[in-house]
C-alpha cells in the first residue's frame, strides 16, 4: 500500500522531510513494514507492507519534531503463501508398529509445519486441518485442527497402526478464499520388534587358525527383521556370548543394528575348548514366531483379560493376557549357549542359559505368546596349523577313508597302466587338523614335483570357510610324464600350507 504524506515548512511544500518518523502498531508487532520513499512537491511517499498483521485495523503515526499525525487503515489478513513441513521429532523417518514401542523405538512422531505469507513470514492465528494419506491399521493423526502460534508454527502427531505402510500428513488451511495445503516428508510405519523366525546369524570364516594363535579373527553377523520382513529399528542391541575365545568389543559383547544388521568380531584366545569347536550365542529381545491366521498384522486372541486398569475393547498384543483363542505360536524356551552344539540344552555338557541370572533353565517357555529373548547360535572352529591327510576311496559322490583292506600303503598310487601305455590317476584326500576339524580358511594345497608324474590339477586347491566335522576333501589329477611308455615309478609331494605359513608335507609314489 502506497502512502502519501504532505510535508510543509512555514506553510510551503517542503523539499525535505528530515526527522520524519513513521510507525504503526503492526510495525511495532513486527507484522508490517513502513519504508520511506522519495519526497516531491511536499509529498513524502512511503510503502506499507502487511506481513501478517492480525489486528484488522492498524494505526500509522507520522512524527516530525513536535508535530504528529495518525491515520487508521484496514488491514486484511495476509494471504497464506505456503504451508511448509519443517521437521519431525524423529531421528530417522520411521515409527514402529503399534504395540511394539520400547527403548529407542517410537510409535508416534510430532510433525512440525509452518504457515507463511507470500514474503515467507510466519503467519499467526491460522487454523490448520490435518489428515493422513492413509489410515490403514488404525493409524491416526491428532489433533484434526490446530492454530498456528505467534511464529506461524503448528504441530500434529501421527501415531502408528498395526499395519506397515508409508504415510504422509497433509496440512491444509484456508484464508481469503484460498485453500493451501502442505505435505510432510514420507514416514514409514514398518519396523517393529525382531521375530525369531527372521533372525539370521552367520560367520565370515567358520575355521580360523586359532588353535595355536591368539587374535585370529572372524566377524559374526546377526540380521533381524520384524513380522513383515522389514528390518528392525536402528540401534536394536544384539548381545553375544561365546564358549571360547572372546567376542564383541571392549564396549560390551554387543552390537547395535543399522538397517537391521550388526556384526562383532570373534577372536582366538583362551579359553580353548578341547575339541577346538567354539559355540557363539547371539540374543536379542524380540517376539516369538506366530502365524497371523486372520491377516491383521498382529498377534490376535479372542478370549483375554486386560493387562492393565484400562478397559480396552480389543486384545492388545504384548499388553493384554490371552487366555484362549490365540493364534498359533512357537513358545520359546530360554536362550542358551549350546556348548556341544547338539541343539538341545544339556547342563551336564556345560550348556548355559542366558541372560545370566536364570534361576533354572526352561526349555518350554511360559505358555503364552509374547516377548522373549530370541537367539541364534553358530559354531566356529579354532583350527590347528598342521594337517592330517587321509587317503579316500571314492565311488560316485561318496568317499570313505582308506583301510588296510584297500592296501598296506595308502601313499602308493597305481596308475592304470597297460602294455605300452600309462593312464591318468586320481588321488582323493581328506584334510583335517588334530581334532579332526577343518584346516584354517585360506590353507592352500600344492604339489612339489618328484619324478615321472605331474599333478595337473588340485580341486579345490584351498580350504574354504567350513566347520564341517572331518575336514575337507580334495582331489588331485595325476598324469604320467610319458603316457606312451610303460608306467615308470614316479613320485610327488602334496604340500599343505596354512595362512600363518605352517607347512605339512605328504609324499606319494606311483606304480
Ligand atoms: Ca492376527
Ligand atoms: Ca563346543
Ligand atoms: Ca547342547
Ligand atoms: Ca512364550
Amino acid at each position: 500500500m502506497a502512502l502519501k504524506i504532505p510535508v510543509t515548512s512555514n506553510g510551503q511544500p517542503a523539499d525535505t522531510a528530515a526527522g520524519l518518523v513513521l510507525n504503526s502498531q503492526c510495525v511495532t508487532d513486527g507484522t508490517a513494514t513502513l519504508v520511506q520513499g522519495a519526497i516531491s512537491d511536499g509529498v513524502q511517499l512511503a510503502t506499507y507492507t502487511n506481513n501478517g498483521c492480525v489486528r484488522g485495523r492498524d494505526t500509522i503515526t507520522a512524527t516530525m519534531g513536535s508535530s504528529s499525525q495518525t491515520i487508521g487503515i484496514d488491514v486484511g489478513a495476509a494471504n497464506i503463501g505456503a504451508i511448509q513441513f519443517s521437521g519431525s521429532s524423529l531421528a530417522g523417518t520411521s515409527i514402529v508398529l503399534k504395540g511394539s514401542g520400547g527403548e529407542g523405538r517410537s510409535e508416534s512422531a510430532q510433525l512440525n509445519f509452518r504457515v507463511v505469507d507470500q514474503q515467507g513470514n510466519g503467519l499467526a492465528g491460522v487454523d490448520v486441518d490435518f489428515s493422513a494419506t492413509t489410515n490403514t491399521g488404525g493409524l491416526t493423526v491428532t489433533p484434526l485442527r490446530a492454530t498456528t502460534d505467534a511464529t506461524g508454527n503448528v504441530t500434529a502427531t501421527v501415531s502408528s497402526g498395526t499395519i506397515p505402510t508409508p504415510v504422509r500428513v497433509i496440512a491444509s488451511a484456508r484464508r481469503n478464499g484460498v485453500n493451501i495445503t502442505g505435505l510432510s516428508d514420507a514416514l514409514t510405519v514398518s519396523t517393529g520388534l525382531p521375530i525369531q523366525k527372521s533372525l539370521s546369524m552367520s560367520v565370515a570364516r567358520y575355521n580360523i587358525e586359532g588353535d595355536s594363535y591368539d587374535n585370529e579373527r572372524t566377524s559374526v553377523t546377526v540380521m533381524l527383521a520384524d513380522q513383515y520382513g522389514n528390518p528392525v529399528s536402528d540401534n536394536t542391541a544384539v548381545n553375544f556370548v561365546t564358549e571360547g575365545g572372546a567376542v564383541g568389543s571392549s564396549a560390551r559383547g554387543a552390537c547395535t543394528t543399522v538397517d537391521g544388521a550388526c556384526s562383532v568380531d570373534l577372536r582366538s584366545q583362551n579359553f580353548r575348548p578341547a575339541n577346538g569347536r567354539v559355540t557363539v550365542l547371539a540374543y536379542v529381545q524380540g517376539v516369538e514366531t506366530f502365524t497371523d491366521t486372520n491377516g491383521d498384522g498382529q498377534y490376535s486372541c479372542t478370549n483375554w483379560t486386560a493387562g492393565d486398569a484400562s478397559n480396552p475393547v480389543a486384545y492388545r498384543p504384548l499388553v493384554d493376557t490371552c487366555l484362549s483363542g490365540g493364534e498359533p505360536f512357537v513358545d520359546q524356551g530360554d536362550a542358551f549357549l549350546d556348548t556341544n552344539f547338539d541343539r538341545s540344552y544339556d547342563g551336564s555338557a556345560g550348556d548355559l542359559p542366558f541372560p545370566f541370572g536364570h534361576p533354572s533353565y526352561s526349555a518350554t517357555g511360559n505358555g503364552k505368546w509374547g516377548m522373549n529373548y530370541i537367539y541364534g547360535t553358530a559354531e566356529v572352529v579354532f583350527s590347528g596349523s598342521y594337517a592330517d591327510a587321509t587317503r579316500q576311496v571314492c565311488s560316485g559322490n561318496s568317499c570313505r577313508d582308506w583301510t588296510l583292506s584297500d592296501g598296506n600303503n595308502p601313499s602308493a598310487i597305481t596308475l592304470p597302466g597297460t602294455a605300452g601305455t600309462c593312464g591318468d590317476g586320481l588321488l582323493a584326500v581328506r584334510l583335517a587338523d588334530r581334532n579332526n576339524n577343518p584346516m584354517p580358511y585360506g590353507t592352500t594345497l600344492s604339489a612339489i614335483p618328484g619324478s615321472n608324474v605331474t599333478v595337473s590339477l588340485i580341486s579345490p586347491d584351498n580350504v574354504a570357510s567350513t566347520n564341517g566335522a572331518g575336514g575337507t576333501y580334495h582331489f588331485l589329477s595325476i598324469k604320467p610324464n610319458k603316457a606312451d611308455a610303460a608306467c615308470a615309478a614316479g613320485s610327488f609331494t602334496l604340500q599343505v600350507k596354512t595362512p600363518k605359513g605352517n607347512i605339512s608335507q605328504f609324499p606319494y609314489t606311483t606304480n
